[in-house]
């Protein structure tokens, strides 16, 4: 069976820049008793034509397949298998993180003897209730195709069925099969049809008649609209349509974690990031519109301000998405359809139609009053410990327009979502659905394993290299070089600041304020060295510019660390999010950011 599904995902292709090549680059393998004798084997077999990759950790290896898929725009993707037990649950945490950000990752975990003679076997969970479960089960609510290989036969519909999940740009997202363990060693007699070549290509669904009439009229109704972009542009490959449409009708653009990239950062109409760590050019436009035009956006609460951002009393949202559910959230009249295909039938149906051009202007100004206010932050400074802003302006310094910036936590990603300029579309890559500690790194491989001629600077915080750095060795391995930039606050700098924001002592985020023995001291250029890493500790801006400037001339990767300032960050710009405060303390402080927390939730759209 292991051998017949093995053979079954090298015969399925897809068609990438007019050459068709396989859909699976790659499996990430970690053998264990549930996979080594039958996944294991089939691998070996397929090893010419399937590479097989040795990583250190399972959920690492799987934000590397998940990184993969998302830097090639969920055209190409990896499998991932594992052992049963703690090497199968290790990827439940990677599954959620391919779940909420939509991307496609196949999963291949080991599962207990189907025939249950050798019961129980070694990480075997007993569950005293219900002779069916296993800790695969986890994988249920992270997958959105679940299946447990019982009999040989069945891999037929299922991997039919992971196939039509994985490529659907509306429903894509991780499948999961968990093969058991005596399954994937037996035989049986596929047919020939089974392994016969596939070619998937991408779906681009087009709108409703009726639907694309009522979002033209919604439109044309407009004195203030605005657009939100999501991955979904990205995904669908649609930033000249986006470009085209902003540009043709004079709207002005806000970029989501997800959709960062997609619009030129000398776009005029580019606002840049949108929501709690927006711009304020692309806040107070939000803050204003009438229209919101939310493309391939699942509108999570850090785009919308938890609810509170968009504050005309008239504003109405027009969901462009393939995915129902999202189309229509928050009572958006849906526009049902891939971004590509919807925003150029929506301009050419628009015909001549164009905002009033003194919202055009205003948008125009406000984005370069934010360059300014932007570039204050990020400008180069002797100061002895720098704010993140500032080690970001070295980064980009140092940087080139074909770069790709990688970063998932902390205090980081807003920092990130409001000052980095993305060179070129996909040249920010941020996971910030799940905002999974420790993705940086593997997913900085990933991105690298897609994109080999692009340079990759992963930025992570000191508390997420300390979660998940193992893959720093399978980049070395793999030669996937990358440039590592660790910035060391000594602690959870940014949930620090949200604890004092909502009225929190400093308590056990900052190393310094944890209770403990001895205070570390870390040293995360040693650490990285020791994994083969280039590694270099800088103690200024100036110098980190040189170290990043000199890490693209290395062929291994590097890593450079930085002590930076955990109180700082960027006041300006930004919008309320939604954080709950205790109605009750002994703490005046707490009691006085409940006050303000209730006065905050005013603003809040019910209903809405
Ligand atoms: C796996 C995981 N655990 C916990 C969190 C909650 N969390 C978000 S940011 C953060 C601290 C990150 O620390 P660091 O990487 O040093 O970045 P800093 O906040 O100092 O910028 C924590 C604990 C998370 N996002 N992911
Ligand atoms: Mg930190």
């Amino acid at each position: 069976m292991a051998q017949a599904l093995v053979r079954f995902l090298t015969a399925q292709k897809t068609i990438v820049d007019g050459e068709t090549v396989p859909i699976f680059a790659g499996v990430f393998a970690i053998f264990g008793h549930g996979n080594v004798a039958g996944m294991g084997e089939a691998l070996y077999q397929a090893r010419e034509t399937l590479p097989t990759y040795r990583a250190h950790n399972e959920q690492s290896m799987a934000h590397a397949a998940t990184a993969y898929a998302k830097a090639m725009r969920r055209r190409r993707m990896m499998a991932c298998t594992t052992s049963i037990g703690p090497g199968a649950t290790n990827l439940v945490t990677a599954a959620a993180v391919a779940h909420v950000n939509r991307l496609p990752l196949l999963l291949l975990p080991g599962d207990v003897f189907a025939n249950r003679r050798p019961d129980p076997v070694l990480q075997q969970l007993e569950d005293f209730g219900d002779g069916t479960a296993t800790p695969n089960d986890a994988f249920r609510p992270v997958s959105r195709y679940f299946d447990r290989i019982t009999r040989p036969e069945q891999i037929i519909p299922a991997l039919a069925r992971a196939m039509t999940v994985l490529t659907d740009p509306a429903d894509c997202g991780p499948v999961t099969l968990a093969l058991c363990q005596d399954v994937q060693a037996e035989a049986y007699d596929y047919p020939a049809s089974f392994f016969e070549e596939r070619v998937w290509t991408s779906r681009r669904p087009r709108p409703d008649e009726d639907e694309l009439a009522a979002a033209v009229a919604a439109l044309k109704a407009a004195r203030k609209p605005v657009i939100v972009t999501g991955g979904g542009t990205l995904y669908s490959q649609a930033e000249d349509a986006l470009a085209a449409f902003a540009g043709k009708h004079g709207i002005p653009v806000g970029e989501t974690q997800a959709g960062k990239s997609a619009i030129a950062v000398d776009n005029p109409l580019g606002m840049g990031a949108i929501g709690v760590t927006g711009t304020a050019a692309a806040n107070n436009m939000a803050e204003e519109a009438d229209l919101v035009l939310a493309v391939g956006t699942r509108l999570q609460d850090f785009t919308t301000g938890s609810w509170a951002l968009f504050k005309a009393d008239t504003h109405r949202i027009v969901g462009l998405n393939t995915q129902p559910f999202d189309a229509a959230k928050h009572r958006a009249l849906p526009l049902v359809c891939d971004a590509r295909v919807g925003l150029e039938l929506l301009s050419s149906a628009l015909g001549d139609w164009k905002a009033p051009a003194e919202w055009t202007q205003k948008a125009v100004s406000g984005r370069q009053d934010w360059l300014k206010t932007a570039a204050r932050y990020t400008d180069a400074s002797n100061a002895e410990l720098p704010s993140d802003a500032q080690v970001i302006g070295a980064v980009q310094r140092a940087g080139k327009p074909s770069d790709i910036v990688v970063c998932a936590a902390g205090g980081l990603p807003g920092e990130l979502h409001k000052l980095w300029q993305a060179g070129a579309p996909g040249g920010y890559h941020m996971e910030y659905g799940y905002s999974c500690m420790g993705y940086e790194i593997a997913g900085g491989l990933g991105v690298k394993m897609a994109e080999p001629d692009r340079e990759v600077i992963v930025m992570v915080g000191d508390g997420s290299y300390l979660m998940a750095n193992s893959e720093i060795a399978t980049s070395i391995m793999a030669g996937a070089k990358l440039t590592i930039v660790v910035l060391d606050n000594r602690g959870y700098g940014c949930i620090n600041r949200l604890q004092r924001a909502t009225g929190g002592e400093s308590f056990n985020n900052l190393l310094r304020d944890t209770r403990h023995d001895v205070l570390p001291d870390i040293d995360f250029a040693a650490h990285a060295a020791s994994l083969g890493a280039h590694a270099v500790k800088v103690k200024s801006l100036a110098e980190l510019e040189a170290a990043v400037t000199a890490a693209r001339g290395h062929s291994r990767t590097s890593v450079v660390v930085i002590d930076t300032d955990p109180l700082e960050s960027t006041d300006a710009g930004g919008a309320w999010w939604d954080v709950a405060v205790p109605e009750v303390s002994q703490r005046r402080e707490v009691e006085a950011a409940h006050a303000a927390y209730v006065q905050k939730k005013t603003l809040q759209r019910v209903g809405d």
